[in-house]
């Protein structure tokens, strides 16, 4: 279920696989989808509010299903900056996982599904992975002023990777 944001109120971002080949471990698997094919990885609709801490940014982030070599499909990751603030992360639909990471490093896991919720605390980076066969849908919440730091993720990446090995679920 996705709420109602559509347009003309609302916002909707596509990430490609082409927006996230240096995130994916196995680059020749990315370039071997790519030569074929450009999927996409997830969808955000996001309904626009102005900037400001009075207000909250609340955002449905639809992440299909699928792999590249043994990753499973997951949204990039970031971490808030200026102000460094939570976000709450509310399961929808389908199964996975919220990586939660901080500065020094030291990443944890959480399983989001749907009527579940997951907090990412100030300090921490969040990227999902999507670990079944369907959408894994979910909506974020946070405050409206909050900064991106996509930068660090591109650079450093996430300690844990999800990958399936002999048709088992596995942190790496
Ligand atoms: C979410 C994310 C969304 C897409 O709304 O922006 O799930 O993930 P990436 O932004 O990492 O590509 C959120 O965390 N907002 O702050
Ligand atoms: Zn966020």
């Amino acid at each position: 279920m996705i709420p109602n944001l559509k347009e003309p109120y609302g916002k909707k971002t596509y990430r490609r696989l082409s927006d996230l080949v240096e995130y994916f471990a196995d680059r020749k698997a990315v370039e071997a989808i790519l030569s074929r094919d450009n999927p996409v990885v997830y969808e955000v609709y996001e309904h626009p509010v102005p900037p400001e801490g009075e207000h909250l940014i609340f955002a449905t982030t639809v992440l299909l299903s699928g792999k590249v070599g043994e990753e499973f499909y997951f949204t990039k990751g970031h971490f808030h900056t200026e102000p460094d603030g939570a976000e709450v992360i509310i399961g929808m639909g389908g199964t996975g996982v919220v990586l939660l990471q901080d500065r020094a490093g030291r990443c944890g896991e959480e399983t989001l599904q749907a009527n579940c919720v997951v907090y990412s605390s100030p300090g921490y980076a969040h990227r999902v992975v999507n670990t079944s066969k369907e959408n894994l849908v979910f909506l974020s919440i946070c405050r409206a002023d909050i900064g991106h730091d996509y930068d660090t993720i591109t650079t450093k990446g996430f300690a844990k990777k999800i990958v399936e090995k002999e048709k088992r679920i596995t942190t790496e």
